[in-house]
């Protein structure tokens, strides 16, 4: 680290002209992506799943009336992977708008590993 004895610092010395010059591979590490996950319920109209798929997650007809019964058959799907500030303003949409009709519809993000 060529640090002289007299600088006495625990800190990283990033100014240090030595530490620079061995950082060989620049640090362009990507931000985490999330999966944002939707939960089967015993109440929410499955036509109303549907409606929420298309709206807020692009998804055709078919492709969201397949996402729905895989929800509904095995409990819970991923539906999108997003950056953090798109996966939480997808869960807040679709949590507000199950709210708004009252249903118990349940939407999740999880960090993807
Ligand atoms: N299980 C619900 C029913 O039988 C349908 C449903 C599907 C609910 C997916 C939520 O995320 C869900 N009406």
């Amino acid at each position: 680290m060529l640090e002289n004895t007299w600088m006495m610092s625990d800190e990283p010395d990033d100014d240090n002209e030595a530490s620079v010059l061995l950082q060989t591979r620049p640090k362009t590490k990507r931000p985490p992506l999330y999966k944002v996950l939707l939960l089967n319920d015993d109440y929410t109209p499955m036509e109303f799943v549907v409606h929420v798929l298309e709206r807020f997650f692009g998804m055709t007809h078919a492709e969201a009336f397949e996402i729905m019964l895989t929800v509904h058959k095995k409990g819970v799907a991923v539906v999108g992977v997003f950056s953090h500030e798109i996966a939480e303003t997808k869960v807040g949409q679709v949590m507000d708008f199950a709210r708004r009709h009252q249903h118990p519809l349940q939407c999740t993000m999880e960090r993807e590993e």
